[in-house]
């Protein structure tokens, strides 16, 4: 009787030791769960969480193109938002190119069209184009085309690093030659964010 009291209050101990070893476990599970999918979704975001980006145009060899654009990520586009100046009346082709890379004084080194999936080159409403298309901007007598475009499906975690280009002609969406040389160029680059907008 004594005996059986005894090994049943140990066997109990050991069901409570037990119990308390499973819980401290799933503990650790969840926390454990929790750290890697932190971890996890900055993998997907190597640069953490930020939104805005900035590109700073300089103008190409004999050229007069310059400006500023805000690209900030929203729901399902990018906004990019700014102004061009130094450039003729009319329209200008617009895309982002693959490199960041203005070495070559030209525009040249900033390669082809961003281009990630293998489209057709075209306009931002074709039914295929390049990730980089964004079309024409349009400047005005002075030369200052006013930027505001809305490119749909855009990543800013994906052209963070690369060029804006804009081109001395119009692109007809057709041939990719049609926009002419590049007479404006700058890198896409993280912005400083003052305030965090939530
Ligand atoms: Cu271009
Ligand atoms: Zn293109």
């Amino acid at each position: 009787m004594i005996r059986s009291t005894l090994i049943r209050s140990s066997s109990m101990r050991i069901l409570a030791k037990s119990n308390l070893l499973a819980l401290s476990a799933a503990v650790l599970w969840a926390f454990g769960t929790s750290a890697f999918a932190a971890a996890d979704k900055s993998h997907d975001h190597p640069h953490g969480d930020f939104k805005e980006a900035v590109c700073v145009l300089v103008p190409t060899k004999d050229r007069q193109c310059s400006g500023t654009l805000v690209l900030t990520q929203k729901e399902g586009y990018v906004q990019v938002s700014g102004e061009v100046s130094g450039i003729k009346p009319g329209e200008h082709g617009f895309h982002i190119h693959m490199y960041g890379d203005l070495r070559s004084s030209d525009g040249s080194s900033a390669g082809g069209h961003f281009n990630p999936e293998g489209h057709p080159h075209g306009g931002p409403d074709s039914k295929e184009h390049h990730e980089g298309d964004l079309g024409n901007i349009k400047a005005n007598g002075m030369g200052v085309a006013k930027v505001d475009i809305k490119a749909m499906g855009l990543d800013l975690h994906h052209v963070l690093g690369r060029a804006i280009v804009v081109h001395a002609d119009k692109d007809d969406f057709k041939d990719i030659k049609s926009a002419g040389p590049r007479i404006g160029v700058g890198v896409i680059g993280l912005a400083e964010v003052k305030e965090m907008k939530k």
